[in-house]
């Protein structure tokens, strides 16, 4: 049997050899495991006469302290090493940029129609929606527009397909919003003010002209409004819109609609080619408006000897060309992603109808 102090040196080395925690276990096994070598010493304790015992065992126990403690020590040092391996294998940046994601762009017709509805609501008008496929009656008849006017074929109209037999008028694409403004008319009675923004449709396709583009009509029905507030509602529209003082001309115009009825041009200034409104003695047609006709009031079920006001129709896409120097009106229908990356807004540019 080997003596006290050569056990001790050959487990303390194999302890501080040991390269992990199997090692480690192996040697602990070896050591003080049932079948371990001073486990094995301990039970021969038992053998010895009393004066061996009392040498042997306070040797063999210290032994025991001893090796355990250093067990103990070495199984510290490697889990501390195993730590430190992982903290700088697992490293991880937490200061650099997250990686860029696609993001899309506001179109600057949303854009447009969202400052333009907040404008308004600071008037006092709610939009309102309604469909884009109509009846002929919301579109034409209910604003006055005879079978026979002229209008129904200058708006170059894209009639719905009726099946063989059927033979209600064809449903026609809105050529305007008007129809949402009777539809409202009907819904909430008078009074009202109201906004109508939205796609419409007619048959015209040039430099100038889409098939299908934007329009925002407005509406606003009292007993006792004018055209007096029209104009002041138009300008101090124009004005947030455009950020500066813009001053509007009125003209005299027609529409089966309104009555009287004024075409509404605002204040601008073309100079080396560059339009620029708000400034200079030059004139820019925009907007028709008016004063509601009887009928139509009628047609909206409302009693026209109780109750009077305006409406105004203008080109959303127009104004936003206007306000943001977009060039071609094409462009906007295209979806070509680099004009769309130009002129497109970020999401947190667009003005909500709750922002100061
Ligand atoms: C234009 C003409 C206009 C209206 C639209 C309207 C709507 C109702 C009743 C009466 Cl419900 N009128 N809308 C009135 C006058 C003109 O638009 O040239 N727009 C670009």
């Amino acid at each position: 049997m080997d003596g006290i102090a050569e056990l001790r040196a050959k487990y303390l080395a194999e302890i501080g050899a040991a390269a992990g925690a199997d090692a480690l276990e192996g040697v602990r096994l070896a050591a003080l495991g049932k079948k371990g070598e001073i486990s094995l010493m301990m039970r021969e304790l038992g053998r010895m006469s009393p004066e061996e015992r009392q040498q042997a065992g306070p040797a063999l126990n210290g032994l025991k302290d001893e090796i355990d403690a250093a067990l103990r020590a070495r199984k510290a040092a490697l889990d501390d090493a195993a730590l430190d391996e992982r903290l700088k294998a697992e490293w991880l940046d937490v200061t650099l940029p997250a990686r860029p994601r696609p993001r899309g762009t506001i179109h600057p017709v949303s854009q447009v129609t969202e400052e333009m509805a907040a404008i308004f609501a600071d008037m006092g008008f709610a939009v309102a929606e309604g469909p884009q496929i109509e009846t002929d009656w919301y579109n034409f008849d209910a604003l006055n527009i005879a079978p026979e006017h002229p209008a129904r074929q200058e708006h170059d109209t894209f009639f719905m397909h009726r099946a063989d037999g059927d033979n209600r008028p064809p449903h026609v694409l809105r050529t305007h919003t008007s129809p949402v403004q009777i539809r409202a008319l009907q819904d909430q009675g008078a009074p009202i003010r109201v906004i109508a923004p939205g796609r419409v449709y007619r048959m015209d396709m040039d430099l100038t002209h889409t098939p299908m583009f934007h329009q925002i009509e407005g509406l606003a029905i009292d007993r006792d409004i004018t055209m007096a507030n029209l104009k002041w509602v138009l300008e101090e529209f124009f004005s947030a819109y455009f950020g500066q003082r813009v001053k509007t001309r009125f003209r005299a115009s027609h529409f089966p609609f309104t009555e009287p009825s004024a075409e509404v041009d605002i204040q601008c200034s073309w100079v080396g080619g560059q339009l620029k409104v708000g400034e200079g003695n030059g004139w820019m047609e925009v907007l028709g408006s008016g004063m509601v006709h009887p009928n139509v009031l009628r047609a909206g079920g409302i009693d026209p000897d109780e109750w009077q006001g305006f409406a105004f129709g203008m080109g959303i896409d127009r104004m936003a060309m206007l306000k943001y120097g977009i060039p071609d009106l094409r462009a906007f229908f295209e979806s070509d992603l680099r004009w769309l990356r130009h002129y497109g807004f970020g999401a947190l540019e667009a003005p909500s109808l709750h922002a100061g």
